[in-house]
């Protein structure tokens, strides 16, 4: 029997008639390869200060653990391409929805851009057979680093982001610092995490005894070289639609942060193991000092729904070796806004509620609101150009990671322990609930460039879709 995929029931049905023929020819499934060599998503760049692609969203076969599976992906990529653009481009994304049943839209997380028209727009409905064409203008000073992009039609997010929706946004920028990085070698690896049975992927609901394991570039525990002496520059992405990770740096290796996010550090900061919550990024550097393969893990990490087991995710094996190389100088780009005028505080509130008439399941809340409550209303209303400060709070038994659209913001506390450093980001978790407290972080914002209205949400994407979201804008 092949397995129904990804819940909405329309669109199951219409997937699983095409993907059950392909599986009674043996087209689908089979046991997953591991060990090849690392694949990294192909890289369209921009030329000539543009870059144009047609995405087209369907139902379909992509190589997942080096085997046909059915899912839903753009291109028949999971993850999708790698779109690499600079400071000034114009980007255009045709996203053509083939999807059964379903609608969908597009977002670009984490980079900085217009909200509204057919920019990061994530009001957008495009329905099943449409084409949306959104068009974005590169700011020229924008932050080089590691963005993603992803569907953020609202009820639909999990879905199509845990079917394999999703890729890596890299933007460049010719400043001294990025072109001192330039000289490692660069490997992209994008974390998303699919339980297959019979060939087919299983989506967010649906009941499987098959494993959920978390794939890298599709490929499941490939092999990543490096050789003695040298220091590669890693940029990891976890894309995983609900799951948090935790990346344990093995004994033998040695790795220091250099952006989280998209944001650069102002030094390359040594890292033991790296909490990174859905969304979010890490870009490190890093040297393997001994010889031989070692297994670089998930390591276990959290609670109830949100604990996560221990896997191998890929091999760091040490072949041949280079001249020493050295660790880049740095200095800091991010502006410290601890100092600065604040124009506005506001205290926003992640906690659950009983279910809705006719559900079962509990509503996601932010200040007391389900999403689909706020209408025409906004969360806040921001002026442009001014600094504000935010404390996020949580009172459940959950992390929620807070993302704020259209630009990063500066952690300045979590739990009330003050934050070391300029620590950027555009995804941060907030603590739950502990002793009847409820989790707390701090965070500072200088809203730039653009007016319009965007959202706020939590990142896991089943909480989203439950009413975790609000409205919020920026205006003159
Ligand atoms: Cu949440």
């Amino acid at each position: 029997m092949t397995a129904m995929v990804i819940v909405p029931a329309a669109a199951a049905g219409t997937l699983a008639v095409g993907l059950s023929l392909a599986a009674s020819q043996g087209a689908l499934g089979g046991e997953p390869i591991t060990g090849q060599a690392l694949n990294e998503p192909d890289v369209v760049r921009s030329k000539g200060g543009r870059l144009e692609v047609t995405f087209t969203a369907k139902s379909t076969i992509a190589t997942i653990g080096g085997r046909n599976v059915g899912t839903w992906a753009y291109n028949s990529m999971a993850p999708g391409p790698t779109l690499e653009v600079s400071r000034g481009d114009y980007l255009q994304i045709k996203n053509v929805n083939l999807l059964p049943d379903q609608p969908t839209n597009l977002h670009t997380h984490g980079l900085h851009v217009s909200p509204i028209g057919q920019g990061d727009n994530v009001f957008v409905n495009s329905p099943s057979g449409n084409t949306f064409t959104n068009k974005y203008k590169i700011p020229m000073d924008h932050i080089p680093g590691q963005y993603w992009y992803h569907p953020h039609r609202h009820m639909y997010v999990n879905n199509q982001v845990a079917a394999g929706m999703a890729g890596v946004i890299i933007v460049k920028a010719n400043t001294p610092e990025e072109r001192a990085l330039e000289r490692y070698r660069t490997r992209q690896m994008v974390f998303q995490q699919f339980q297959v049975q019979d060939g087919v992927v299983v989506g967010p609901g649906q009941k499987s005894t098959a494993p959920k394991l978390t794939y890298v570039n599709g490929q499941l525990q490939p092999v990543v070289d490096i050789r003695r002496g040298e220091i590669q520059r890693w940029r990891l992405a976890n894309l995983q639609a609900d799951s948090f990770m935790r990346i344990q740096v093995p004994a033998g290796m040695k790795a220091w942060l250099i952006g989280t996010d998209g944001n650069p550090t102002s030094r390359p900061i040594p890292v033991d193991s790296m909490l990174i919550p859905p969304a979010g990024r890490r870009t490190i550097l890093v040297r393997k000092d001994a010889a031989g393969d070692i297994a670089v893990q998930n390591i276990p990490w959290g609670a109830g729904l949100q604990a996560i087991p221990q896997q191998d995710l890929f091999t760091a094996r040490t072949s041949g070796t280079r001249s020493e190389q050295s660790l880049p100088q740095m200095r800091a780009t991010m502006p410290d806004l601890r100092g600065t005028p604040v124009a506005n505080s506001r205290t926003v509130q992640f906690s659950m509620g009983p279910p809705l008439p006719g559900s079962k399941t509990p509503q996601f809340l932010i200040n007391d609101m389900n999403y689909d409550s706020w209408g025409s209303k906004n969360l806040a209303s921001m002026k442009l150009n001014t600094v504000e400060e935010w404390t996020l709070t949580n009172t459940t038994e959950d992390y929620h990671p807070f993302h704020i659209h259209i630009q990063p913001f500066q952690v300045v506390s979590i739990n009330g322990v003050p934050v070391k450093g300029v620590d950027y980001r555009d995804t941060v978790q907030i603590p739950p609930m502990a002793n009847g407290v409820p989790g707390r972080v701090v965070i500072r914002q200088r809203y730039t460039d653009f007016t319009g209205r965007f959202v706020i949400h939590c990142h896991i994407l089943f909480h989203e879709d439950n009413g975790m979201m609000a409205p919020v804008q920026v205006v003159r």
